[in-house]
């Protein structure tokens, strides 16, 4: 790569000095970026083609992983660490007067994703890459990502996310690789002379999906997969041949190309409601056509018999969002390759698999057969054949049950339900960690799950540990690897040795050295952006992710504006200070959430200004939280709040990212919290609240009463009348109302309530514990001991093993 620091130098002076016309004395911090994430790529790029044809050669399968969202964080850093250079750079920059770190804050963080399901998607990519097996994502490259969030007068506000305004040095664009995506139009069945029958579609609107590709660097081994992300554009035919021949004014012609170029212009910015919009049907279908258009244009550079497709050939959907990848690699493989629909069928089924990210029903997707039908018309022909196929075999299976057919059913009460397609179109269904999966067989897919068990299968979540510890937290990898050896880099799951340290009081010094430190380093950072003062001495407890009812955020502001009362009202209380640090967006569209955003920053300008409370509480809700917000904030967490309502998170993995970090979770029995609390045991995480079979309970008998709550237990009253009645919260405006009212009149859709004092005797012991500073860090090591076992390693070995049925590639090939 580079044989030395000097070496280095000198080809990134000269980079600078080609690509950007200058000398580095003058350059600036984004000059600088510019020029070595350019040089990097140009290094990087005899590794990509290597492992390309070494792919090729060892005819191995290749996985390509569907995805409308990857949360890719920004790549400076990462690939550095990746490709093993960083203090041949780091040393090296610093000798021409630059600092590693400054430049990496120039790096624009790719939004292009919502939350969890994305950034899983790019962990993903990282350890594919680095576990040397040949898995590629397709994308989509959204001109606007995730929007940039500002809070005015404590409302969030939405502003473009123009992420691509300075240019993004790690793409390569590949206009040779472009294909053509459809929509619209007829489709005439047409008979031959021999009574062969073939589907000519006519009248279509096409589009161009160009990839630009960008490359995804395993750690220290050679190999460099790709993330292909799509963009629509329009045809120079489709443009200029169009005005010309028929003779259209400019304005009609561009507002076409707009009209088609809108397809990869925004990333919906919303985490869980269908919105039921022709335009992201477009750019689901948009995805879906190029990518298996290109993974089939691959598959046949190997000139095999079609039958051996699913050998060479994995197409994962992560979610139904790119559900449609079924009907249509089977519209591939029948209008343009001549297969019949039997043949078709078996190679479609045995090559998709579908992962469920999420049981609320809100997010289950479904189209209007109308919309489906008039956007993409030989599609829609396609899914009713395999539902009408699909309905037959139920009806042969049980005669008479109709029911059951109903309730299986593709294609029912004019819609396309996308689950279902999913589920019946492949050959494995997952979900994404043991509980989520569990009540996926249990309840929410349960008759499906009666119609094909085999299919059924969990992969628990995983983050990559090279991301969120090696480079979000170096101080403490070192840490690590002074103690146990380097080993545990490759294999995530010997961090468990640091178990037999748990009692070395130099080792748990150290830890809490490092953690004051970072928190030290987060008090300066929140300081800067925020300009609110911090104390490092205090519990920094963190809760981040996307704002929504069932991760109760709301649970959380309501236990601080308790504290803050019960403060208030007795002034020696000996409470030990804390930090509440909240990170979080909320879909544009929803109402409560956005509520809920004004609430804790209300609580915050309250609890921040009064001078009583000033050495016990403070709460800092930091703005636009994201990927590279992230990063600097799970180093420096003790407490990580994983409160969902329990059946409702299906894994969650920043639970996994803080634990990495030392951080202890204060949580429910959800999601991946279960398998956390199984690996540390009770000593180490602060359980509380109902389970998730008393929450499905009551769901089911109607006998929760959150108003009997209310009215009988004093702490939840005054609190709760604090949102409506006279208070330094509510200044007797109406402005939380709904909340209250959603608590209170209309029975606590999330069990705040009934969640509200457990949560709260939870916090008391979180405290105390934390008073014993050597006990806390023991409870810190024994999580970090703990985490290897939710590296994403562990999760793609069980994906490549269990259901790509894959290995890796070896270099030396
Ligand atoms: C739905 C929609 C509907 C249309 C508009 C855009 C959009 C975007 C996302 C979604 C569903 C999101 C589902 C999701 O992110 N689930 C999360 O997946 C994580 C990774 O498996 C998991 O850890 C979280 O618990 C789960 O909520």
């Amino acid at each position: 790569m580079f044989s030395d620091k000097e070496d280095f130098k000198q080809a990134f002076c000269e980079k600078l000095e080609t690509e950007l016309g200058k000398k580095v004395d003058i350059a600036t911090d984004l000059d600088a970026f510019r020029a070595l994430g350019s040089l990097l790529r140009d290094k990087l790029s005899k590794e990509w083609l290597q492992t390309n044809l070494r792919y090729e050669k060892a005819q191995e399968k290749q996985v390509y992983y569907f995805s409308m969202e990857f949360l890719m964080g920004r790549l400076l850093g990462n690939n550095l660490l990746n490709m093993q250079i960083l203090s041949i750079v780091k040393e090296g920059l610093f000798d021409l007067g630059l600092e590693l770190k400054s430049l990496e804050e120039k790096e624009e963080d790719p939004g292009l994703g919502n939350g969890g399901l994305g950034r899983l998607a790019a962990c993903f990519l990282d350890s594919l890459a680095s576990l040397g097996y040949a898995g590629h994502g397709f994308g989509m490259r959204y001109r606007y990502g995730m929007f940039d969030q500002h809070f005015i007068d404590g409302y969030q506000v939405e502003l473009p996310d123009h992420w691509l305004s300075k240019g993004f040095v790690w793409e390569v664009k590949r206009p040779e690789e472009a294909v053509e995506v459809r929509y619209g139009g007829q489709v005439q069945a047409v008979k031959d002379e021999e009574g062969n029958l073939s589907f000519k579609h006519t009248d279509y609107e096409k589009v161009n999906a160009v990839p630009y590709d960008v490359p995804v660097v395993g750690y220290n081994n050679e190999t460099v997969n790709t993330l292909r992300l799509w963009s629509a554009e329009a045809t120079e035919e489709d443009t200029l041949l169009r005005a010309f021949n028929h003779q259209q004014k400019p304005s009609n012609f561009l507002a076409h190309k707009r009209s088609l170029e809108a397809i990869s212009e925004f990333l919906y910015p919303d985490d869980s409601t269908e919105e039921g919009k022709r335009l992201r049907l477009k750019q689901e279908y948009f995805l879906v056509s190029a990518g298996v258009q290109s993974a089939v244009k691959n598959f046949e550079r190997l000139n095999l018999p079609w039958s051996s497709f699913s050998d060479q050939v994995a197409l994962h959907i992560n979610d139904t969002h790119p559900a449609l990848v079924i009907p249509e690699l089977m519209r591939i493989l029948m209008d343009d390759k001549q297969l019949g629909w039997e043949e078709a069928w078996e190679i479609t089924q045995s090559s998709v698999s579908y992962t469920n990210h999420t049981t609320l029903s809100e997010a289950l997707e479904t189209w209007p057969v109308n919309l489906v039908r008039s956007l993409l018309p030989r599609i829609f022909m396609i899914i009713d054949e395999i539902n009408e196929r699909f309905c037959k075999m139920l009806w042969k299976q049980d005669p008479g049950n109709f029911d059951r057919i109903a309730s299986l059913a593709i294609v029912a009460d004019g819609q396309v339900k996308m689950a279902h397609l999913s589920i019946v179109g492949s050959y494995s269904v997952n979900g994404v960690a043991k509980l989520h999966t569990e009540i996926l067989k249990k309840r929410e897919m349960k008759i499906y799950y009666d119609t094909f068990p085999e299919k059924f299968n969990n992969k628990t979540n995983g983050i990559t540990h090279r991301r969120w510890l090696m480079h979000a937290n170096p101080a403490l990898a070192d840490l690590i690897t002074e103690t146990i050896g380097e080993q545990w880099v490759d294999d995530p799951a010997r961090l468990s040795e640091l178990l037999k340290e748990k009692e070395d009081p130099a080792l748990l010094t150290e830890l809490g050295k490092i953690k004051q430190q970072n928190k030290m380093n987060l008090a300066h950072y929140v300081n800067e952006r925020a300009g609110i003062t911090i104390d490092p001495n205090s519990i920094f407890d963190v809760h981040i992710k996307r704002l929504h009812g069932y991760k109760r955020q709301l649970l959380n502001a309501l236990h601080i504006m308790y504290l803050y009362t019960k403060l208030k009202a007795e002034p020696a209380f000996d409470m030990v200070p804390r930090t509440f640090i909240f990170g979080a967006k909320a879909a544009p569209s929803y109402y409560f959430a956005k509520k809920v955003i004004k609430l804790i920053n209300t609580i915050a300008n309250v609890v921040n200004h009064d001078p009583d409370v000033k050495d016990k509480i403070k709460v800092v809700f930091l703005e636009n939280y994201s990927v590279s917000l992230a990063e600097k904030i799970i180093p420096a967490t003790n407490v990580s709040e994983q409160i969902s309502t329990a059946s409702k998170e299906a894994s969650g993995t920043g639970n996994m990212k803080l634990m990495m970090n030392g951080a202890v979770t204060i949580g429910t029995l959800d999601g991946a919290n279960v398998e956390i609390y199984e690996r540390v045991g009770n000593d180490n995480i602060y359980l509380f609240g109902l389970e998730s079979e008393e929450v499905l309970e009551y769901y089911r008998n109607g006998a929760y009463s959150s108003k009997e709550i209310y009215e009988s237990d004093e702490r939840v009253r005054n609190t709760l009348d604090q949102l409506v009645r006279y208070s330094p919260f509510s200044r007797g405006e109406t402005e939380f109302q709904d909340i209250f009212d959603s608590l209170v009149h209309y029975n606590d859709e999330y069990f705040v309530l009934k969640d509200f004092v457990s949560y709260m005797k939870a916090q008391q012991l979180v405290s105390q514990d934390f008073r014993l500073q050597k006990l806390w860090n023991k409870k810190s090591l024994v999580n970090i001991a703990q985490s290897g076992h939710f590296s994403s390693d562990r999760t793609i070995q069980e994906y490549a093993s269990d259901i790509w049925e894959i290995a890796p590639v070896h270099t030396l090939l």
